[in-house]
């Protein structure tokens, strides 16, 4: 299962995970590829592409949800999958058939017919399949792992950019009339909740009247409405008294759920849809970011979804390791640097109040990168996507837009400013952020006033020593007045090597560094708080970063297998952890 409860315990789910038939490369007669693949996916003379004659010659199989570079035979294989299983239906139904991620370019065929495409690793896509008939069938998905100059992220980036089936992939049987989409927004006095919520409901088949309903922490409202075919948004409210806030140190969650339920027909079934919601609000005030009006210290870390055995794919047991390990430190924050993170994992930070600030892959980008066509619209598709997927998570307190862009350049001015509108048309609740390091590395910031804070990230005592903490911290509070987050700062370590305070790459120094720093921004008042470079190792690119022992980012606290290294302890002992 995808997230930590069930969205939709009404409908009939095929999870489609599991042992693939897999091969890699395009077949020769495949001649979509230059073009994006989508809609080309026609051969040279002209004809329609069989995908089912990419499996012609000899293949594999490959686990989903899985990174093929986690098996040695495709270590360095960076392009094209094609993946291939078959499912049946006991009966004729509307299927809903969706990814949760595909790294980075899927093409997917339903019975040799291409139905959709989606381009970007980490946020999910779905396609609507009506009347699908009884019997097997078969879904293709080519998936292709190439980033360029014209891609998010871009290629030379410092995490590894597994290509595949990264996350679940499902179907999911629907009635004729069904609930789309559900948001849920409400406004809070006291421990007063007044829900709005927006159910969406599609119709495949004629107009009919029937009951929506919505139900929030124990109560429902219930009543009828025309549904003409296609799609209709109901509106349903509810007041709910005696809320106990989602906090971080009580991180109370309430059931919801949104029904259309059918009397009669051939569309007589009830779909349902849930969610999760915690009723908290976020501002930011001064200086401080604050839940429920209180100000929280922000101390937290930096999450790359990796690890030898599963890359990007990360299994339930791994991110609740993960989620005890950040316990253990007394963690308070992760940052998911530098893309959307499993929504189970959410789910989790959810459950533990653990606060989360959520960015898309925009990724040190210059002025030319953003000014290539599509760039700018690709990066509010994915922004849109990040934020239509996670709206619902309490643990989720801002977007971040982007890091470590050229924000003292026109086009970056221009990408902020559109990308932040795209966050706040979708999502007026929470504040937004991005990261800079513009000025560890000397150049101005022209982008700030988009944004409710700064993240800023810097290396002093890492890549630079002619700076302390203290000096630092001193001129970025001089030079803004918004609330401040050192969202980046860490020392590369190699595990084992404990050597001396003062020798780079081992633990000692690693640790030592860590402490100066987070002592240096806990006792500056205009600081909100830090998430630190990084959670674990990671495994990088072979080209473009000098000072990667073992094809590593190593400035985790712990190792790529979440063993703490010395920094684990001495940071722990700084937060209390356990
Ligand atoms: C940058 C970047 C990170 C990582 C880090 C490092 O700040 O945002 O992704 O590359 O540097 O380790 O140097």
């Amino acid at each position: 299962m995808h997230r930590a409860f069930d969205p939709s315990p009404s409908r009939h789910r095929i999870a489609l995970d599991g042992r693939w038939e897999f091969t890699a490369g395009d077949p020769d007669r495949y001649c979509g590829t230059d073009e994006g693949g989508a809609e080309d996916s026609v051969t040279d003379d002209g004809a329609g592409f069989d995908p089912t004659t990419a499996f012609d010659g000899a293949t594999d199989r490959m686990t989903v949800p899985g990174c093929w570079q986690t098996r040695a035979r495709y270590h360095d294989h960076h392009g094209v999958g094609w993946y291939r299983r078959e499912f049946s239906l006991p009966d004729a139904t509307n299927l809903r058939l969706r990814f949760e991620a595909v790294a980075h370019e899927a093409t997917v065929f339903v019975d040799g017919d291409r139905v959709t495409s989606h381009t970007g690793g980490y946020t999910p896509f779905e396609v609507l399949l009506p009347d699908v008939e009884a019997g097997e069938h078969e879904v293709i998905v080519r998936v292709d792992s190439r980033l360029d100059e014209t891609t998010i992220p871009k290629p030379d980036t410092d995490w590894f950019p597994y290509g595949g089936i990264t996350r679940e992939v499902f179907a999911e049987e629907l009635p004729d009339v069904f609930v789309e989409d559900l948001r849920l927004e409400y406004d809070l006095d006291g421990d007063t909740a007044v829900v709005d919520a927006s159910v969406t409901l599609r119709n495949l088949g004629e107009a009919v009247e029937p009951d929506v309903g919505l139900a929030v922490g124990g109560r429902d409202t219930t009543g009828s409405v025309e549904v003409p075919p296609g799609t209709a948004t109901v509106r349903r409210t509810l007041a709910l008294a005696d809320i106990d806030r989602w906090s971080p140190s009580d991180p109370q969650l309430y059931d919801a759920a949104a029904w259309v339920d059918c009397a009669e027909g051939a569309s007589a079934r009830r779909d349902e849809r849930r969610e999760r919601v915690g009723f908290r609000d976020v501002s930011v005030d001064g200086r401080g970011i604050r839940v429920n009006g209180d100000p929280v210290e922000i101390c937290g870390v930096n999450r790359h979804e990796d690890h030898p055995e599963h890359g990007h794919a990360q299994p339930a047991r791994l991110m609740e390791l993960d989620l005890d390990v950040l316990a253990d430190l007394g963690a308070n924050t992760v940052r998911t640097s530098h893309y959307p993170n499993h929504p189970r994992f959410l789910d989790y930070c959810d459950e533990a109040g653990l606060l989360v600030i959520e960015e898309i892959p925009y990724w040190q980008f210059g002025p030319e990168q953003v000014d290539r066509d599509g760039i700018l619209a690709a990066g509010e598709r994915m922004l849109a996507e990040m934020v239509d997927r996670d709206y619902h998570h309490p643990s989720v307190i801002a977007w971040s837009l982007h890091n470590e862009c050229a924000t003292e350049s026109d086009a970056l001015v221009e990408a902020t400013e559109a990308l932040a509108e795209t966050a706040r048309e979708r999502d007026e609740t929470r504040p937004l952020t991005y990261a800079t390091n513009n000025d560890y590395v000397g150049t101005a910031e022209r982008c700030q006033n988009f944004v409710d804070f700064l993240c800023l990230n810097a290396y002093w005592g890492w890549y630079d020593e002619s700076r302390t903490w203290t000096e630092y911290l001193d001129e970025m509070a001089d030079t803004y007045d918004c609330p401040l987050v050192v969202s980046e700062f860490g020392a590369g370590a190699v595990a084992g090597e404990r050597t001396h305070e003062r020798q780079k790459w081992s633990e000692t120094y690693q640790a030592a560094l860590l402490v100066d720093a987070i002592g240096a921004i806990r006792d500056h008042e205009a600081f909100a708080g830090f998430t630190i470079w990084q959670y674990c190792d990671t495994r990088t690119q072979p080209s473009g970063f000098a000072g990667r022992p073992k094809t590593k980012n190593n400035k985790g606290i712990v190792t790529e297998y979440r063993r703490p290294k010395d920094a684990f302890d001495a940071v722990r002992d700084l937060l209390d952890g356990e």
